[in-house]
């Protein structure tokens, strides 16, 4: 008795205590979201493979509330971010899908549409932006012009500072934008980018036109026989998707972009100690290419696969150290970690993951990954992390990404949000704070390009094939989705039909046009 009374009187334990009694948790000094890239359900310790040593997650975990049955939005990064963003499903959206590195920003600036970042801001947080966005920059007819202030950017979005890689590790331009400006580009060097497909810089040659002998020496060993969409430039040994030429003072080192991102996270962090911050930490780990710093090359037991979850797993551990070092208080800080889509262990280099990966199925126990409408598309690895507020357990509340803005806005009290907006997020705060077991009644999951989902109710899901038929899967005893059960429960195929039209005609239906389209 004397224990708990004396916990009592610790600031974080009473919100705790508000928390487990259904009141309004305190509004976080510190909110922040870190976002893995095609981290599966599976692939590391803290969700059971052990093969993936990750003590910081472990330790958010074990201090954490753990979720079973949260899910991206999309099986896709794009998607699945600008839902997360947005409180909006992308697949509403004309157009929506993997974007090009050179692709037009798609979110809605500040006064269009309020997004989460936009909502924190006028709520009085410090916002940043810090990783990879694959959201597109700048807007209008004309290419970007990489060597003069990007805009928009982040900035007009609502992120008051932004370091970010424009889309992904195997797309061109291999260079980090801070606030709208490539970092570090040398003005005598203009950065140049195409992405037509057989565009050729004058004097440069694809790797795809060299031969082995002539890629000798020149690209990274595991590097070689990259697909079709991945032998166009090369840079730092690496040939890449799209075309670039110049800026070669300010091109990345793959094996370094980690530790730049930590590095950009820890000075925002530093530099508005004190003040409420809302920090969207978005890691290149565990996407492709994968090129470990030495300092983690054989940490896991998987190969350079499992070496850059290790390597996540360290970026986790900086962000937290910097949250510590700038006295933001355990029961003042929530962060949450989840991942943008699921797995995939061949993805365009043939750099020995088949081989090194034998054996493990990073989705476990379900089945798909990256690019599928199954539940390792959208299944994520999902951790409250807020100690003395949410309880540390195990929760198989059904949520989504995209249910974090309105949830967020609760959490704050913001209480404003215009119609419009954040139309598809639910308020799942209770599930967050481990206090609803059960979270939505339904749940759309989205593969890539178009319009296609599937539906989750309960456990039961209704999947559309290519072909025009559906499939029914019953997860509580077929997580693995083998078992096709639609011809034995016509009514449910029948209900589950009728939700998904309804969702896809609700909140202004699909096919909308994108903002920068108009
Ligand atoms: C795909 C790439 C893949 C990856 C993905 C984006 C090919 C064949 N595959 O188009 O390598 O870059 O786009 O990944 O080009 S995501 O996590 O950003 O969605
Ligand atoms: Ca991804």
């Amino acid at each position: 008795m004397k224990r708990i009374f004396s916990a009592f009187l610790l600031p974080g334990i009473v919100a705790g205590v508000l928390c487990a009694a259904q009141t309004e948790p305190p509004r976080p000094r510190a909110i922040v979201i870190f976002f893995a890239d095609d981290l599966g359900y599976h692939d590391t310790s803290a969700y059971g493979c052990d093969a993936v040593p990750c003590p910081n997650l472990n330790s958010l975990a074990s201090q954490g509330l753990v979720f079973t049955d949260a899910h991206s939005s999309s099986s896709v990064c794009t998607p699945s971010r600008y839902s997360l963003l947005t409180g909006t499903y992308a697949w509403r959206r004309r157009g929506m899908g993997i974007l090009p590195g050179d692709a037009k920003l798609i979110l809605p600036l500040k006064g269009e549409q309020l997004t989460l970042p936009a909502m924190m801001q006028l709520a009085g947080y410090r916002t940043a932006a810090i990783g990879k966005w694959h959201l597109g920059l700048g807007r209008g007819k004309e290419p970007t012009d990489w060597n003069k202030v990007i805009s928009p950017s982040p900035r007009e979005v609502g992120f008051d500072e932004s370091f970010i890689m424009a889309a992904t590790g195997d797309r061109v331009p291999c260079v980090f934008i801070q606030n709208g400006r490539v970092v570090g580009l040398d003005p005598a060097d203009p950065i140049r980018v195409n992405y037509e497909p057989d565009f050729r810089f004058p004097g440069e040659a694809d790797a795809a036109d060299l031969t082995e002998e002539q890629l000798n020496g020149v690209l990274k060993p595991w590097g070689r026989s990259a697909d079709k969409q991945h032998d166009k430039t090369i840079i730092d040994g690496i040939s890449r998707i799209g075309h670039m030429q110049g800026g070669k003072a300010a091109l990345w080192k793959d094996q370094d972009i980690a530790d730049r991102i930590d590095d950009a996270a820890v000075r925002f962090i530093r530099e508005n100690a004190g003040k409420p911050i809302f920090l969207y930490f978005c890691t290149n780990d565990i996407h492709v290419p994968r090129d470990p710093n030495r300092r983690w090359r054989g940490a896991s037991r998987l190969g350079i696969r499992g070496d850059v979850t290790v390597q996540m797993d360290g970026s986790l551990g900086a962000v937290r150290k910097a949250l510590a070092d700038a006295g933001y208080k355990p029961e003042e800080t929530l962060l949450i970690f989840t991942s943008d889509n699921g797995p995939v262990i061949a993805d365009g280099y043939l750099d020995g993951a088949p081989e090194d990966c034998a054996g493990h199925n990073p989705a476990a126990p379900f089945s798909g990954g990256k690019y599928t409408l199954r539940e390792g598309g959208t299944r994520m690895p999902f951790i409250v992390h807020w100690p003395g507020v949410v309880q540390p357990g195990r929760s198989a509340a059904l949520i989504s990404q995209v249910d974090l803005a309105r949830s967020l806005a609760r959490l704050i009290g913001f209480d404003k949000i215009p119609e419009g907006s954040m139309d598809d997020s639910q308020d799942m705060l209770p599930a967050l704070c481990g206090q609803d077991a059960k979270g939505r009644d339904e749940l759309p999951e989205h593969a890539n390009w178009g319009s296609l989902i599937a539906l989750r109710v309960g456990n039961l899901k209704l999947t559309p094939t290519r072909q025009g038929s559906w499939q029914l899967y019953d997860l509580e005893t077929d997580p693995g989705e083998e078992n096709d059960i639609a011809g034995q429960r016509p009514e449910v195929v029948k209900d589950l039909k009728e939700r998904i039209r309804r969702i896809k005609a609700a909140n202004g239906g699909i096919n909308q046009t994108l903002w920068s389209e108009k």
